[in-house]
């Protein structure tokens, strides 16, 4: 049997630093640090019900409810702790700021401080832990601003409001069957796999495209009622199907699980949408600005997709608070690109449309 020689995930990094002949080889080094994260929480995400049992380092935590009036689950805290413990420590980060902590991070003044800003959401679709279904950490790089840099005073959460073109690398862990990282540093997206007998990430999928067009969407159906026009339209039409407006059947999926759907759709594309809507008008949205929609965002966009809030490009959206939420549509361009459009079109048109009539595919 022949062995295939693969690249790790650091061969990988070394490889893309040639780019920048001036490089110091921090950015490498905090990658490699948060991959180490990822690696700890996919072997306590393995234990399930018995990590606490069976001695997980950081098993014996207290958990409560996060800034987002969340439920916090014992692994959500742990992975919170492996980020934050694996990073602080290498003299690369400002600081960091994560869906589980109410304030940006401060590092500890027993370590250097660096010039990046790492953001992130430890453990995505925690709510599927329970049921063993696949869940995953997200996570941005970002520069501090100069004058944090120069400073080296606490960071604020005014650093971190930057539009997502402003993110240097993003990624995700998927701790499903396999465990994954897929990264992009700005030129094209990487996929590697955990080789559980090295304990490396093995670079398996070199360069991921999202196809352009796609016949499967993802959205939680149960928000129908809540849902805004152009939405609501688009899914009509998909579940029209071949005798609808589109001409083709339309497959759905939903995990509940973000990161989950977003590794499917850059495997096969689709499109996901958890868009804008009237659940709940405190809340323009159910995910996170920061560390869900721009990390995935710029993922999408590195593998030719396209991510939007429906109205404006994701990634151009300026930030206005840490644990912002908002409307997400992102996958295949041209279904994004045609989601787009449909929240363009005057009001006046789509009530033409006999699927807007009082009868929606989705009401009796
Ligand atoms: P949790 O991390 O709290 O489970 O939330 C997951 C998530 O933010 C995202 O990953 C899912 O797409 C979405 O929520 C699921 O929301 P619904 O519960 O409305 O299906």
């Amino acid at each position: 049997m022949t062995t295939r020689r693969r690249f790790t995930l650091t061969q990988y990094l070394i490889e893309q630093r040639r780019r920048f002949p001036s490089a110091s080889g921090d950015f490498n080094a905090l990658v490699l640090d948060v991959a180490l994260a990822c690696k700890a929480i996919a072997r306590s995400v393995a234990f399930g019900e018995l990590g606490s049992v069976l001695g997980n380092p950081v098993a014996d935590v207290a958990t409560g409810v996060n800034v987002q009036g969340e439920e916090q689950k014992r692994l959500d805290v742990v992975s919170n702790a492996y980020f934050t413990e694996m990073t602080e420590w290498g003299g690369h980060l400002a600081g960091m700021a994560s869906e589980e902590m109410d304030h940006p991070y401060q590092i500890p003044s027993t370590h250097q401080r660096g010039k990046y800003l790492l953001v992130f959401d430890p453990l995505d679709g925690s709510s599927n832990i329970d049921v063993n279904v696949t869940v995953g950490s997200i996570f941005s790089v970002l520069r501090a601003p100069q004058a944090v840099i120069d400073s080296g005073r606490d960071v604020v959460e005014a650093d971190f409001l930057q539009p997502g073109t402003q993110q240097l690398a993003a990624g995700y862990a998927l701790y499903g069957p396999t465990t994954m990282l897929v990264l992009t540093v700005g030129n094209g997206v990487a996929g590697f796999t955990l080789d559980p007998n090295l304990g490396q990430f093995m670079l398996t999928h070199p360069q991921l495209q999202v196809p352009e067009d796609t016949q499967e969407f993802a959205i939680n159906a149960s928000n129908t009622r809540f849902w805004e026009r152009p939405i609501r339209r688009y899914v009509d039409e998909c579940l029209a199907g071949r005798t609808g407006p589109r001409g083709k059947d339309f497959n759905m999926r939903w995990i509940a699980s973000m990161v989950a759907e977003a590794h499917r759709i850059l495997m096969r594309g689709g499109v996901f949408m958890y868009p804008r809507d009237t659940k709940d008008p405190s809340k323009p949205g159910r995910l996170r600005l920061l560390y869900e929609a721009n990390p995935i965002g710029f993922i999408m966009e590195q593998a030719g997709g396209r991510a939007s809030t429906g109205r404006e490009p994701m990634l151009t959206v300026e930030p206005t608070s840490l644990h912002q939420r908002i409307g997400l549509v992102f996958g295949s361009r041209n279904e994004v690109e045609r989601i787009e459009r449909y929240h363009r079109e005057p009001a006046a048109s789509r009530d033409d449309n006999p699927l807007f009539a009082e009868r929606s595919l989705f009401r009796d």
